[in-house]
């Protein structure tokens, strides 16, 4: 009998993409869950800033008179803005979490449009200041839970989803909402690694595009968003996995049948569209807990983040004991 040493057998001959995707990813979750801990406190000083920051806010101008804002939840600090700004995904410039921070400051982020199109009576292509004039971004602390097992507190500036989406007037046959980040190496010097398949799509039910909570990002602590966390503009809906909070938004469509998207299409075993926060559902690896960033040990996750009273309804009849 001829029996091949596992030595001899090439990972492509007994596993497809797909298996060998969910490996992949399985053991970056084993990775960081492993050193987590370790994490959360060392990599400040494993990472030494090489962009100069704009202060953080948040804290009075020494001699102020101006009483400092508050910028927690009630029980929950915000996280620091050194770490919202260095510890990011945005595979486009790699997929390690400090690189964002170097390589995305080579972003192009102006000028910028956002084009909405589609099934609307009203397409239109917004230039950027053009939106903020006509959506004001207000402050919007949210938690954010990344399906890789960690967590934040992020005082996002930004506008709802819903205001845009109403001016441009969906037509009653608008099921779906499709979201695009730009994908451009030359001209706005996105690289091309072979991380995933670009552009990143992601796409929300129009319902839930509509729901209060879902914004258009274009700044955290009061400053416009940097580079790493998608300027100029993207999208946040804080009770799904982070992934679904697509950076550097060019296009959002409105369309009949549910997308493909990005993660979706990547590994279709492991994601699925919805990508709601269930600590009950198991998906890469066990939800039932969460590292803050900055914190000790791991905190219980919450159904939908925390958010379960402004959006369940939305999924009324549908079977949450699995993974959507
Ligand atoms: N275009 C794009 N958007 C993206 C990603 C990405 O790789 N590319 N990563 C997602 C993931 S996995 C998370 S957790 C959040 C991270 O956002 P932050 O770095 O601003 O915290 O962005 C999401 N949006
Ligand atoms: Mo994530």
């Amino acid at each position: 009998m001829l029996i091949k040493k596992p030595g001899d057998i090439k990972s492509s001959e007994i596993t497809d993409k797909k298996v060998y995707l969910n490996r992949r990813l399985f053991m970056r979750g084993a990775v960081l869950a492993a050193s987590t801990v370790a994490t959360g406190f060392l990599y400040r000083r494993l990472l030494a800033p090489e962009i100069d920051l704009p202060t953080p806010t948040g804290k009075a101008a020494p001699g102020s008179q101006v009483a400092p804002k508050q910028w927690g939840l009630p029980g929950e600090e915000a996280t620091p803005y050194q770490d919202i700004t260095h510890y990011n995904n945005f595979y486009e410039f790699g997929t390690d979490k400090y690189s964002p921070a170097r390589y995305a400051q080579k972003l192009v982020t102006r000028p910028w449009t956002v084009s909405v199109e589609g099934l609307v009576n009203k397409p239109k292509v917004f230039d950027l200041d053009e939106l903020t004039r006509l959506f004001t971004p207000e402050d919007r602390v949210y938690r954010h839970r990344c399906v890789e097992g960690w967590s934040m507190v992020i005082p996002w500036l930004g506008f709802p989803l819903a205001e845009l989406l109403k001016l441009v007037e969906p037509q009653g046959s608008a099921q779906y909402v499709v979201f695009e980040t730009a994908n451009d190496p030359k001209g706005r010097g996105i690289p091309q690694t072979d991380a995933l398949t670009w552009p990143y799509v992601e796409g929300l039910r129009l319902d839930e595009a509509l729901n209060p909570l879902a914004i258009l990002s274009t700044g955290i602590y009061g400053e416009a968003l940097l580079p790493q966390n998608g300027a100029p503009v993207r999208l946040v809906v804080p009770w799904k996995y982070g992934f679904k909070s697509i950076k550097s938004v060019v296009r959002i469509k409105l369309v009949e049948r549910m997308p493909t998207t990005t993660w979706v299409a990547e590994v279709p075993d492991v994601y699925g569209f919805y990508s709601n926060v269930n600590p009950d559902v198991d998906v890469l690896r066990a939800q039932s807990t969460e590292q803050r960033i900055g914190d000790w040990g791991r905190r219980k996750t919450q159904p939908f983040n925390g958010y379960a009273e402004q959006v369940a309804h939305l999924y009324d009849g549908m079977d949450l004991s699995y993974y959507h």
